[in-house]
């Protein structure tokens, strides 16, 4: 069996951001990182329903992507769909309401963890099914196409982002999808997320080709592997193919090697990953990786980290007292938004 990369095989040209770039990036992946922490304390409390999926550990790959684009492009989800929701805009008191099932969620509490949507942020959702994100996006990615060239709509110019797993990857809608895309050069980049796992099944003995990023070939696309634990490094990559489907030259796909800090949900012992192996990926901390370059390149002092951390706890303190506060879906509307045009 291969043994599966921890690092690149190729090497990317040195990034440069300034403080104001450095800082969003910094406070997204901490607003990721505590919302999710709160999240694990919420449900062992007994305040979330269902299954929770944690992103710990990945927001570079969120953040780095998600920052590259415009906020009116779009982003596809899976159920682990927390951290993509926030770096999209979605509020952290919309996301947690939904988590609490309540009527302010984003969802208005019919979604869920798996389930969050926002019309407003162009969020496509999160999905319960494995790949079940793929046709989606593509989808959306198409509707972009045929409003810019069929319809004469010279605005529609956005993007779309798509985020699933390196097992999602071994699905038969991810090789359609991919097929179309390219065909038709759509405005997509498909962002696989590999943290070597899939529930408990590792990704070497699940994949002929572990080099996920090598599958773009067969279709005429462009793959790109790239470091998932650095926040630059995912930008840089991301720019790259933004502008790419911008200018009409159609799809990527980019493999982004990283590694999820807790179990697969919230519900999973996670015994199945060695502690040594857990142990590895613990000091390659995204945040912390980012925050050390930031005041190296003297872009931040370490207080000034310490005052967005800070921050960034009080939102998501405000962001719980909100889900709380907030009142359960009315039983009266039960029927309600099932049809799009129930608003
Ligand atoms: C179609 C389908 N098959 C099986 C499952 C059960 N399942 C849930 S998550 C998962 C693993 C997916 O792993 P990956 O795509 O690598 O994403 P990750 O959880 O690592 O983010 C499986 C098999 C499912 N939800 N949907
Ligand atoms: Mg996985």
């Amino acid at each position: 069996m291969v043994q599966e990369r921890i690092l690149p095989t190729l090497s990317l040209p040195q990034t440069h951001i300034n403080r104001e770039q450095g800082l969003v990036l910094y406070e997204d992946m901490v607003l990721g990182r505590s919302f999710e922490d709160k999240c694990a304390e919420m449900y062992y409390r007994g305040r979330m329903f269902g299954f929770v999926h944690l992103y710990n550990g990945q927001e570079a790959v969120s953040t780095g992507v998600i920052k590259a684009m415009r906020p009116d492009d779009y982003v596809c989800s899976t159920y682990r769909d927390h951290v993509h929701a926030l770096s999209a805009g979605v509020p952290a008191r919309q996301v947690m309401a939904e988590l609490f099932g309540k009527a302010t969620g984003c969802s208005k509490g019919r979604g869920g963890s798996m389930h969050l949507f926002s019309a407003e942020h162009n969020l496509l959702g999160g999905f319960a099914f494995v790949a079940e994100g793929i046709p989606v996006a593509t989808g959306a990615a198409f509707q972009t196409m045929y409003r810019r060239q069929v319809m004469g709509d010279s605005n529609a110019d956005q993007v779309t982002a798509c985020f699933f797993g390196d097992g999602a990857s071994n699905n038969g809608q991810f090789f359609e999808c991919l097929n179309m895309a390219s065909l038709w050069k759509l405005p997509i980049l498909f962002v696989v997320e590999n943290n070597k796992w899939a529930i408990g099944m590792a990704h070497e003995r699940a994949s002929s080709e572990t080099e996920i990023y090598q599958k773009a070939k067969v279709f005429g696309m462009v793959g790109e592997e790239v470091d998932g634990m650095d926040v630059l490094a995912v930008r840089t990559v991301a720019e790259a193919a933004v502008a790419r489907a911008r200018a009409g030259e159609g799809p990527t796909l980019i493999e982004a090697l990283t590694y999820r800090f807790r179990g697969h949900s919230l519900a999973d012992p996670d015994e199945l990953r060695s502690k040594q192996e857990k142990e590895f990926w613990l000091t390659r901390d995204p945040i912390k990786k980012l925050g050390a370059y930031l005041i190296e390149q003297k872009l931040a002092t370490a207080d000034e980290l310490k005052a967005i951390d800070k921050k960034i706890e009080a939102l998501v303190e405000e962001a719980v007292e909100f889900a709380d506060a907030s009142p359960e879906p009315d039983p009266s509307e039960l029927r309600n938004y099932i049809f799009a045009e129930d608003t």
